[in-house]
């Protein structure tokens, strides 16, 4: 979402520079922003179709050839078995990338393929479950309004490293330095990361004892008199019930689990009530944990009992100039356990089963079993739990078709690999992460190189691979008249008159579906009817952005529910406290693994970058000195780490920067697999710390994996 300047001649990119003018990032970028240039130029990356031939070895294709064997291989699993035996994996650029973000319902759709598998069932699918059961929207999740709180609690996450993630904001860093001159910031974390230099205090926290910690900070508002519902009173319900839950825990009870102190727990609670404007960010490490539904509901449930959601400087909803389809009335997955995993049982949650189920699903025999996998953007080889035994299972699909630009650890396994364009060949807009901006801005950068003549575009591929899924033959799949039939639902829905918002636009694609939503949003020119709004051609006219001002309290529109109110405790939810207090009861792991991030890294996928993987090894297990010295390993040596589910070696750096019986690797890493073509990542190949994520190991009410707190052993190599 930062403003860049790139200096480019003779179709290369000379340098990239932050834009200055840029209203939103006002002149910040991070390193990997300098880098655009870097992939598009990569000789690694992928400029035509892959297709493995009867040797097994990949070729280059024609798009048509390529489109055609994608048929061929699909269209035999479709007749075989039926649509039950295909499925999807999307992953975390379908985020960033509106080509994708914009075509895969289409795809679905399309294919009318009954349950998917995404990258969001190891990252934020927590949230989404709190936010439909809560809001009545899955994806409607409130951010922190970073420059006008006072007082703010970042738990389980570390923007120094990543920036935000369900909290858009330009250089949160620099935001966390300017919240501490008019109040507090306090990081909850195992490990004292960098965040930790912008904030006031850390608090170190035992891995999946989140939600304990909460709670006894819901208890002590409760008890010692500091809940002000304020304006929300009249829209929450539940209230009630969460005072009966908090009862039991109070913070006496639940500190030494945590690994904290009763004080400090109670003088969070106290401070956290006591700030004119408090806000409470929670994200991957309270999400990708076992308890990562509860801990995910309890900061907005603490927000709401000071006054803090849906108010300046607290929780808020941003009003996005284009709202995306996910976060609309029509758009929010629902239900739960409509139908369950075939092999483990696993209930669907808001339509997906959890990622970890994936392998089992490929490699366990019998009727139901998915024979192909069209595997969009992700990298799960890499992000997945118990990697070792989904890149085993791969190889035994009967079809797999990978849409990457890259030959990596999983499209290596795919029948055909579907190139995307570069970032710097197609428009750009972040369309989904601004809806979790801290203000109402937009920004449309077009491409700045032509696409080669026959490059379809991403959406292009995916309407075609839907229409595969669906059975129709590749030389009768009319894209334009699929893409306007599109638009047309789409408009329908948005409330606009389908056949004049066609008329009023021209090119098929995601530029006319944003346009759609920008001209049916807040600001939009309603297709005539607010001749001075906003439409996709006027946002043209602005490089640098255009700026429409801070959050404001929207909570009216954002629940969705018949009553119109926030529900506080929704049963789904609070089920699954039975199993948080069973844990105050368990025997303390000796040592647990947690995931870390670094700046110069995106998951899996910008290592092939040299500027980026260059210098000191990232890909080493930090392991405080007095777990260290027991077991007799030293920095710099190489350690076995294992778990139930695996065993790695990696390298060791003795740092008292974790807390005690924590230790971190960093994920993403694993590059020396034979057969991918990512000479770079090779030469910086680290392990994959998934490969010890036992796929058991879950949050129940989402399903979202636990890969952080895995009871671990280490010892020397
Ligand atoms: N242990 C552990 N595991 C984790 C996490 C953790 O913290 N710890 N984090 C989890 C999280 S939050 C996430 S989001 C997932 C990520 O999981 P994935 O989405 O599976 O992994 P990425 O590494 O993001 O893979 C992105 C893939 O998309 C390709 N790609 C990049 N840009 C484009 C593009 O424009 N078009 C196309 N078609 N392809 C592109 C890349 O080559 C790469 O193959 O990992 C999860 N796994
Ligand atoms: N540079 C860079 N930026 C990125 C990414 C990247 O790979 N590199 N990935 C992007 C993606 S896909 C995402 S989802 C976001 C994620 O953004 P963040 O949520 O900020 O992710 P991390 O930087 O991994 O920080 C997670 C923190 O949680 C802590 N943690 C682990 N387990 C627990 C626990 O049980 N409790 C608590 N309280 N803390 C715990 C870890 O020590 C770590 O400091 O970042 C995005 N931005
Ligand atoms: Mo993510």
């Amino acid at each position: 979402m930062c403003g860049l300047e790139v200096h480019h001649a003779d179709g290369e990119v000379k340098l990239i520079r932050p834009n200055r003018n840029d209203v939103w990032s006002k002149g910040y970028i991070c390193p990997k922003g300098t880098t655009l240039g870097h992939l598009h130029a990569d000789p690694d990356r992928l400029r035509a179709p892959l297709v493995r031939n009867s040797s097994g070895n990949f070729v280059e294709a024609g798009w048509d050839d390529a489109f055609e064997r994608c048929a061929e291989l699909i269209g035999k699993v479709r007749s075989e078995y039926g649509i039950d035996a295909i499925t999807a994996y999307v992953g975390n650029p379908a985020a960033h990338n509106y080509s994708i973000s914009r075509y895969v319902g289409l795809f679905m759709g399309l294919a009318g393929l009954p349950v998917i598998y995404s990258a969001g069932t190891v990252d934020q699918w927590p949230k989404n479950v709190v936010c439909q059961l809560m809001y009545g929207q899955a994806w409607r999740i409130p951010a922190p309004d970073i420059e006008r709180t006072d007082f703010m609690v970042v738990q389980g996450a570390n923007p120094h490293a990543s920036q935000g993630s369900l909290l858009a904001h330009a250089d949160v860093p620099a935001a966390l330095d300017r919240v501490r001159e008019r109040g507090k910031v306090v990081v909850i974390d195992p490990r004292r990361t960098g965040t930790v230099k912008h904030a006031d205090q850390w608090l170190p926290v035992r891995p999946g004892t989140d939600a304990l910690l909460q709670l006894a900070v819901v208890n002590v508002l409760f008890d010692e008199g500091l809940v002000r519902l304020g304006h929300l009173g009249d829209r929450l319900k539940g209230v009630d019930e969460v005072r009966c839950i908090a009862a039991e825990l109070s913070p006496e009870r639940v500190a030494g689990v945590c690994g904290t102190t009763p004080e400090a727990v109670r003088t969070l609670a106290r401070e956290f009530a006591a700030a004119d404007r408090a806000a409470w960010y929670a994200r991957i490490g309270t999400c990708n944990q076992e308890f990562g539904t509860l801990a995910s509901w309890l900061p907005d449930v603490i927000c709401a009992l000071t006054g803090n959601l849906d108010s300046e400087g607290g929780l808020m909803w941003a009003n996005p100039v284009a709202v995306p389809a996910a976060q609309q009335d029509w758009g929010s997955p629902r239900g739960f356990g409509r139908r369950h995993s075939r092999v483990r049982g696993a209930p669907e949650a808001l339509g997906q089963f959890p990622l970890s189920c994936l392998a089992e699903e490929i490699d366990t025999p019998g009727p139901g079993q998915i024979k192909a996998l069209v595997a969009i953007c992700g990298n799960p080889v890499i992000s997945a739990p118990d990697a070792g035994r989904l890149d085993a299972a791969l190889p035994q699909l009967d079809a797999m078709i990978s849409l990457d630009n890259a030959l990596n650890e999983t499209s290596r396994h795919a029948d055909v690999i579907l190139p995307g364009l570069s970032a710097l060949e197609q428009p750009h807009c972040d369309e989904l992460l601004w809806g979790w901006a801290t203000r109402s801005a937009a920004k449309w950068s077009p491409p700045l190189f032509p696409p080669a003549d026959d490059r379809p575009h991403e959406w292009e591929i995916l309407l075609r691979l839907g229409a595969t899924c669906a059975g129709m033959a590749p030389e009768h799949t009319d894209v334009a008249a699929i893409d306007d039939g599109y638009f047309s639902n789409l408009a329908a829905l948005s409330g606009a008159d389908p056949e004049a918002a066609l008329a009023a636009t021209s090119e098929p694609g995601p530029d006319r579906l944003y346009d759609l939503s920008i001209r049916t949003g807040p600001w939009g020119d309603r297709y005539g009817e607010n001749p001075d709004g906003l439409t996709l051609e006027k946002l043209k006219e602005h490089p640098d952005g255009i700026d429409l001002g801070p959050m404001v309290p929207r909570i009216g529109e954002i629940v969705l529910h018949p009553d119109g109110k926030v529900d506080l405790a929704p049963a789904h939810i609070t089920a699954d406290i039975g199993r948080l207090t069973e844990r105050l009861d368990r025997p303390v792991e000796p040592l647990v693994l947690t995931s870390r991030r670094h700046l110069r890294s995106n998951n899996s996928w910008m290592h092939n970058v040299k500027v980026l993987v260059s210098g000191k090894d990232r890909c080493t297990l930090l392991i405080h000195p007095e777990d260290a010295a027991p077991r007799g390993v030293t920095d710099g040596a190489v350690a076995v780490v294992s778990s139930s589910n695996g065993t790695i070696e990696v390298p060791v750096e003795v740092s008292d920067e974790m807390m005690p019986g924590v230790v971190s690797l960093p994920h993403g890493w694993g590059h020396d697999k034979p057969g991918t073509r990512q000479s770079v990542a090779r030469e910086h190949a680290g392990v994959n710390n998934n490969l010890l994520a036992p796929p058991d190991f879950v949050d129940v009410p989402s399903g979202n994996a636990a890969v952080n707190g895995i009871p671990v052993e280490v010892a020397p190599a």
